[in-house]
Parts: structure tokens; sequence; C-alpha cells
């Protein structure tokens, strides 16, 4: 593959090394582009179209709609629904799982979304992104149920995100390593901008909610006191704070120059009887399949991300990820 290839032809190209690959991936993937482009177009128009502000409504999660959430879920359903290459639908926007039309063809694979992560930044202007995950979908089934999409992250089939930022960019991973596609507006395309996007394993950047540090547990306290110890405490070097409140963003930040996020577990989220903020199947998952593919960690603190058996399709977990032996050195603080 090349650098300025499109995306249309890196998924055509990638396709020729699927084994069995019949063009349903290759169609799935570009019904995602399809979306992703759409919802870029609208992001970038912000104040000008009548979409930012609160849509008067709330999710499954009991938080407060944009309106941006809801059309953008309403563009990936759009986009995936009537093309025959999915067979149900699961989104953070609805309570349920999405079944296609009665008349619309099924297709072999699931997808999960949070169609527009951080969307509390619309309103001022700062990246937000779009989290898909894919799972193969149980044969022959005409209406998968929730059970159908309650698979580890493990057997994810491919995970992405696009950032709407300065520019609106395609992160993909199908399983072989991680690469990058930059919007080119003039023609509508994506573009192979970096392949191969490798983490560095070390970091002096972390990025967490600090205003939660009175809820935080122990091992968390610990990391991040020697973090800000400097280079005259344990670590023996200085650290760096970075704090988007977009996931899309912080993981960006992370495949380009390294870097840990932390959204840990805390006293005020359990108190809420909850395990964590982020939501396993369509953020830490596929979160956790890039990163990792791009020889970082994923994990809650305690365990692999990836191996967690899934519960409930709106499950939350705690997620620490990004340069490996910074995840691996909060999760052995954690395990004692
Ligand atoms: P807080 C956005 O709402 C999100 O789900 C992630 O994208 C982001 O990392 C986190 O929550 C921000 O949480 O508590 O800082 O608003």
């Amino acid at each position: 593959m090349h650098i300025g290839t499109t995306l249309t032809n890196y998924i055509i190209e990638t396709q020729r090394h699927i084994k069995g690959a019949t063009g349903e991936f290759t169609g799935l993937l570009n019904d995602l582009a399809v979306a992703c482009k759409k919802i870029a177009d609208l992001v970038n128009k912000g104040d000008l179209v009548d979409i930012l502000g609160t849509a008067g409504s709330e999710n499954v999660q009991g938080e407060q709609q944009k309106k941006l959430d809801v059309i953008s879920n309403e563009i990936f359903i759009e986009a995936l629904a009537h093309n025959g290459h999915v067979a149900a639908l699961a989104s953070e926007e609805m309570d349920e799982v999405y079944h296609l039309p009665a008349d619309r063809p099924r297709g072999k694979y699931l997808v999960l979304f949070d169609p527009l992560d951080g969307s509390s930044n619309i309103d001022v202007n700062v990246s937000v992104g779009t989290i898909f995950s894919i799972l193969k979908a149980p044969p022959g089934v005409e209406n998968p149920e929730p059970a159908a999409f309650l698979k580890p992250g493990t057997e994810q089939v491919a995970a992405g995100y696009c950032i709407y930022g300065p520019s609106t960019m395609m992160v993909l991973t199908t399983g072989h390593g991680v690469d990058m596609f930059t919007l080119d507006k003039h023609f509508g395309e994506f573009l192979l901008t970096h392949e191969g996007i490798q983490i560095p394993e070390d970091t002096q950047e972390f990025a967490i909610n600090a205003s939660n540090m009175r809820f935080w547990e122990a091992p968390v306290k610990r990391y991040i006191d020697e973090c800000l110890a400097g280079k005259d405490g344990p670590r023996g070097k200085d650290f760096n704070m970075r704090w988007v409140a977009s996931m899309v963003a912080e993981v960006h930040r992370i495949l380009t120059r390294g870097g840990v996020f932390m959204y840990p577990t805390d006293e005020k989220i359990k108190a809420k009887g909850q395990e964590g903020k982020l939501r396993l199947m369509y953020e830490a998952n596929p979160m956790g399949f890039i990163v990792e593919q791009a020889g970082g960690a994923c994990t809650t603190g305690r365990e692999r991300i990836m191996t967690i058996a899934p519960r409930d399709i709106h499950q939350r977990v705690p997620v620490v990820l990004g340069s490996r032996n910074e995840v691996e050195r909060v999760t052995s603080y954690h395990n004692g």
C-alpha cells in the first residue's frame, strides 16, 4: 500500500489477503466511511446549521443527548442498514439492539458504535469523534439478540474511529496493524497518510480527569503522585498532563506521540453502583484493539480489557490504555 492511496483502494487491496473474502467486509467499511464523512460535514458546519445544543432527550446512560448525537446515530443507521452487510446494530444512543426493517437484506456483521463520542465538547468546538467495533454475526439469524453482541474484544473483526478535529481522520485496524487516513474534502476521499502506527513504549504524558482525585483508589493516587513528583521523585523524570474530555482525541494523541489515558473506577463511580465511566463494547474494546495493534496495552487497571466476558451491551469499565510500560506499571500497582 502506498501513502496517498484512497481508503476504497486500501480496503479492496486488504480484502485480497482475507481468505474467503466476499466483498461484504469491503462494502461495510465503505458504508462506515460514508457515515463518517456525513458526520464530519455536519460537525464542521457547527453553528451554521441548527444542530448544536441539547436534543431535550436522554440516552440509555441517562445523559443529556446533544442534537448531533441523535443526528449522528441516524446517519449511521441510514448508512449501515440498507446495503446487506450487517445483521443488526448497537449504539450508545439506543437502549435496545437495532433490528433492520423486515425487507432489508441481512449481512455477516454486527456493528457497535458510539456515533459521537465526547459530544459535550461539540458546543465549545473541541475535537469529537465516532468509534466503531465490528463483530461477526451469528450465521442465518434474522434478528440477532443482544447476546449475539456480547463477545470479548478479542473477537472483533475490525475496529476504528473517526476524529473530527483540525483535520478529519479515520483510524482503522483489521487485526494487521493500525493505519490512518485523512479526509480530503475537495473530492471526499479518505487518503492513507500513516501506515503501521507504533505507540512508544514509554511516555512522559498522562491524561486523567484530575478533578476526581479525592475519589481515586490508592494505586491511581500513587501513580499520579509519582508522575507529579517529577525528576526529583521516584520516576526520575518530569511528566506533562493532558485532558481533552474526548476519548477519541486522547487516543489519537497517544497513537501519534505516546502517553497513558486513564479513566479509572473511583468512590464516586462505585457509589453509583457502576464499574467505570466508559463503555466496554463501543469505547474500551474498539480502542483497546487499536491500541494493542499499535503495540500499546489496555487494561481496567487490573485485567486486560479485551478478554472481559461482557454481561451487557452498555456495560461500563475502568480504562487504562496507551504506552505499554506505563499501563503495565499502573496495572502492577493495582495488582500489588
Ligand atoms: P469527563 C465523553 O463523554 C467520554 O465518554 C469520553 O470520551 C471522555 O474521555 C470522558 O467521557 C470524559 O469524562 O468526566 O472528563 O467529562
